[in-house]
């Protein structure tokens, strides 16, 4: 009697477990969404977008998949964020200053030296501070699922080490398409270019410009150090990583397909920061290794770029919003407990 009521409980396991993938897999489409990067595919956004597509496949019993697209080839984070408006690109993986023109307040994230830490960064970001912003994006028709990490720039350039202020004078700095950083870096003394990411690498082989300021992680994977001599640590502020979906795309599908997409960024967020900041740890090494002379500012030097940079607080204040960066200042004195 016992084995009979053994097999028919592993038969009625077995038939509910089949039921529920097969419920699961009836709740969603099959859907394939076309995700744009800046970046090459060896950087750790390939790792964040690699679990975060495991698992909305795991989720959607097979039938949500994430197809990423590397090196700009479905345009520049501004262009691919525009396409994503209009629902031709369904996700980008942008930084947030090129999205400054289409959502003001996030310019709070370009201030000089606003954070200190990354652990402070995830805190506020994936706190309602961060919420606060992600609210901003829907009117715009933008769904942002999470806050990946760029990281701490950093400064490279090929006529000099940069160790003081006055090293920037007459340095021709790239910078993103993005009125604080060229502010930062105008009132620091350089030459400050505005140019898509995907522009950068020519324009420094070429000589177009003479530097540019990224986190060790894109310098690494986009291989500057083949046409940069010199690493300055500057580390004069932190970019996040928006993980923009189409709005558009988004009111076709089912709430369970939208529970899916904001768990599985959550899942990749982990994974995206685990491995950027397991690379950007050996970073320095590698691109010493790679022939760039790197430097350190002085404690006392950093300390003069940082009263240099302040009046940019007061110059972006207007153009950011009094509330945006009140929260995020306010938010940042909490988590320090000051
Ligand atoms: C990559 C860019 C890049 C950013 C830049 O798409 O443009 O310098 O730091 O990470 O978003």
């Amino acid at each position: 009697m016992k084995n009979i009521s053994r097999v028919a409980l592993t038969a009625v396991a077995a038939a509910t477990l089949a039921l529920a993938a097969g419920t699961a897999s009836a709740q969603f489409q099959n859907r394939n969404f076309r995700v744009s990067n800046g970046v090459s595919k060896e950087h750790p956004m390939g790792n964040g977008l690699a679990a975060m597509g495991a698992c909305t496949l795991e989720k959607s019993g097979g039938k949500m998949k994430i197809q990423p697209f590397w090196d700009g080839a479905l345009g520049s984070d501004l262009t691919s964020t525009q396409s994503v408006r209009t629902g031709s690109i369904d996700m980008v993986l942008t930084s947030t200053a090129p999205v400054v023109s289409i959502v003001p307040a996030l310019g709070v994230f370009d201030l000089p030296f606003l954070f200190n830490t990354a652990a402070e960064a995830d805190q506020l970001l994936d706190g309602k501070v961060g919420d606060w912003f992600s609210a901003k994006m829907p009117a715009v028709g933008l769904v942002n699922l999470a806050w990946w990490e760029n990281g701490f720039r950093h400064t490279t350039n090929s006529k000099r080490p940069i160790t003081k202020v006055e090293d920037f004078e007459g340095v021709k700095m790239r910078v993103m398409q993005n009125n604080v950083y060229l502010d930062t870096f105008k009132t620091l003394g350089s030459n400050a270019v505005p140019m898509a990411f995907t522009e950068v690498y020519s324009a420094l082989e070429t000589r177009t410009v003479d530097g540019q300021e990224n986190p060790f992680t894109n310098i690494e994977n986009m291989k500057f150090y083949e046409v940069q001599k010199y690493l300055t640590l500057s580390k004069h502020a932190y970019s996040p990583t928006l993980v923009l979906f189409s709005k558009k795309v988004w009111d076709g599908l089912s709430e369970q397909e939208h529970a899916v997409l904001k768990e599985c960024a959550v899942v990749g967020r982990a994974e995206q920061r685990r491995a950027n900041r397991a690379m950007e740890a050996k970073s320095v090494d590698n691109l010493r290794g790679k022939g760039m002379a790197v430097n350190e500012i002085s404690p006392a030097e950093t300390a003069r770029i940082r009263e240099k940079t302040k009046v940019i607080y007061e110059r972006h204040a207007k153009a950011i919003g009094d509330e945006p960066i009140a929260l995020v200042t306010e938010e940042l004195k909490r988590i320090r407990g000051q």
